[in-house]
């Protein structure tokens, strides 16, 4: 459906009301220690190799880039992180929070001797230039190891990891008048982790510290599944990891802080010929017929920094598309299949894709999970945070050709529309040139995997709704901005939930991408009912009767969602992933709890199930 224009635009820009005016004013008042101040600002990125141009923060929004010329600049594929030796790392991790050792505050790692690590990370967060396109000056970026997007992630399901974030940005930043903030917070979108381990937007660091997070790489499950690492049905491939502080997501990722994550398993080795007989041999390996598609889309200034928005505000929509940091690349494919993991890492744009000539995508995987069978689509369409992985078989095309992924999704908030290329190339996002033949031994198997059935009535606890508004300016939930230590709702581990995510407000084409952490859920509809004026609930479109972790509501909308909460316990997230209302601020925290009656806690947005019997948990 059309979106308004006007879509994405942070509401505090209508009301001049903003939560985070309020924060920098206490900055200004001294209220707020953690942050240093200086009288001007630093030019922080001079020791950086490779300097040129202009080292400070373009702060004026110039409405529309300088002009690029498309396709001159081959597809990027960012590294596979590599691991540390961990003897190697100084000072070693530990279950608790090793303060002294220069670790930020945190709860003890849970399972901690269940999981424990086997491959270390050691990632720096730091500042670096970075060239979004040739014609384009080094400009000032923030990067996971200084690259953007940061390293991708290859981490194998069963096999726990640990990974240090140092935060290594510049002190100092956003109290001397730069976009963004240095303060950081890394959540790994969507995977099986314990609270303390999550990202959560309040557990940001300051530079100078570091911060362990422990991802067991357990599936969902675990409890009742032990022998197999979690249940096989609830297995996960495609995840990304970005910046969380909370009231600076949008800026702190814009500016380059996030990065994809893949898992591996036997159904899915990463090799299209070799692997064991559970192989399903989907066109694999990384960088070579397996190809990360990472979307952002970002503004410039005249001068070719980039734009970021002021400070204290939102970031721009972006007049720019970038894939895997650069802008509009060209990438050449052989006529074969290719497997395409796309993830929109925002900060706001929803995307509408299309090949041109349109040869067709094969969906086998919406956000982390497989579908159970292939779904053949002609236009992608994919909001903030979701992840589609797709095949696109060149071998229709012939040597020679051009293909081009075509956005038509009118959405240019904070600019102009993308820049009036030649005609016949405005829109488009990236190219592919045909540049011969190869073997193909994958395969696109009819049936990928099967789901675990959907909890039984005596299973679900209740039905918890969460209404997204905007009021006064501002984006709520149930009426409220985020507070990180105001808890929305208490789910009690090993229960189900029905949750209904609604979005009411009369005369709005507002579309709010709403991410739940930690646990996978089904779609069971999809629909306002009709006593708001709505059409009542009706059965999700193909591609959300997939396993989900992300679903946009679009305008006056609901959908209603059916989850478990399993393995672990603490403080997650519900919030819009529109990173400008989710700054601003459309996010709640909700806790999972475990005792204390085993009951859910009832609150005015839940209504108990009264034939829930706790224990029936598959
Ligand atoms: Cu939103």
């Amino acid at each position: 459906m059309p979106r308004k224009k006007g879509e994405g635009k942070s509401g505090k820009e209508k009301s001049g009301v903003t939560r985070r005016g309020v924060l920098k004013m206490g900055v200004a008042a001294g209220g707020i220690t953690l942050l240093t101040s200086t009288k001007s600002f630093r030019t922080h990125f001079e020791t950086v190799a490779n300097a040129q141009g202009t080292t400070t923060d373009c702060l004026v929004n110039p409405g529309q880039s300088p002009p690029t010329t498309p396709f001159v600049q081959a597809l990027p594929i960012p590294p596979v992180k590599q691991q540390t030796n961990a003897q190697q790392m100084s000072p070693a991790p530990t279950k608790h929070a090793n303060i002294t050792g220069g670790e930020a505050p945190r709860a003890d790692h849970q399972r901690w001797e269940e999981f424990p690590p086997v491959i270390y990370y050691d990632l720096d967060v730091r500042p670096a230039l970075h060239r979004f396109h040739p014609e384009l000056p080094m400009t000032p970026i923030w990067g996971f190891d200084g690259i953007v997007p940061g390293p991708t992630f290859v981490a194998r399901q069963g096999q726990p990891i640990l990974v240090r974030f140092r935060n290594n940005l510049p002190a100092g930043h956003a109290g001397s008048g730069g976009w963004g903030i240095e303060q950081t917070t890394v959540h790994l979108h969507n995977g099986h982790t314990a609270s303390e381990s999550d990202g959560f937007a309040g557990n940001f660091f300051n530079p100078g510290s570091f911060y362990d997070n422990h991802y067991p790489n357990v599936l969902a499950g675990y409890d009742a599944f032990p022998a197999t690492n979690g249940d096989p049905r609830e297995a996960m491939y495609t995840l990304w990891y970005h910046d969380h502080r909370q009231e600076f997501t949008a800026p702190n990722s814009y500016r380059g802080l996030a990065g994809m994550y893949l898992m591996r398993d036997d159904k899915d080795p990463g090799n299209e010929v070799a692997g064991g007989p559970d192989s399903l041999h989907l066109p694999s390996g990384y960088g070579l017929w397996e190809i990360p598609l990472i979307l952002s889309s970002k503004t410039f200034c005249p001068d070719g920094q980039l734009f970021g928005g002021p400070p204290g505000g939102a970031p721009p929509n972006g007049d720019k598309f970038c894939v895997n940091g650069v802008i509009q690349p060209y990438l050449e494919v052989k006529r074969r299949k290719y497997r395409f993991r796309m993830v929109n890492t925002g900060p706001a744009r929803i995307w509408n894709l299309t090949l041109d000539p349109n040869l067709g995508m094969k969906v086998i995987a919406t956000d982390g999970n497989l579908l159970e069978h292939p779904i053949d689509i002609t236009t992608l369409n994919i909001g903030v945070a979701e992840r589609y992985d797709f095949v696109v078989d060149f071998s229709q095309a012939q040597v020679g050709d051009h293909i081009y992924l075509r956005n038509s999704q009118a959405m240019f908030v904070g600019g102009g529309a993308p820049n009036p290329l030649p005609p016949n190339v405005q829109n488009i996002v990236m190219e592919f040139r045909v540049t011969g033949n190869a073997q193909d031994h994958s395969e696109v198997p009819s049936t990928l995997c099967e789901y675990p059935p959907l909890p039984t009535e005596a299973e679900i606890a209740g039905t918890r709704i969460w209404n997204f508004d905007l009021v006064n300016g501002v984006f709520v939930v149930n009426g409220q901005i985020f507070d990180a230590e105001r808890s929305d709702a208490q789910v009690q581990k090993g229960t189900a939930e029905r949750w209904i995510l609604r979005s009411a407000l009369p005369a709005a084409g507002w579309v709010h991408p709403v991410h739940i952490h930690f646990e996978e859920f089904r779609v069971l509809s999809r629909g306002l009912p009709t006593e708001l004026g709505g059409p009542g609930p009706q059965p999700p479109p193909p591609l959300e009767t997939g396993r989900k972790d992300t679903i946009q509501l679009r305008g006056r909308d609901q959908v209603e969602l059916v989850m478990r909460f399993r393995d672990f316990t603490g403080k997650y997230l519900i919030h819009c992933h529109n990173m400008a209302h989710e700054d601003n601020v459309m996010m709640v925290r909700w806790d999972i709890v475990d005792g204390g009656g085993g009951q859910q806690t009832s609150s005015a947005n839940f209504i108990p199930n009264p034939n829930f019997r706790k224990g029936d948990v598959a």
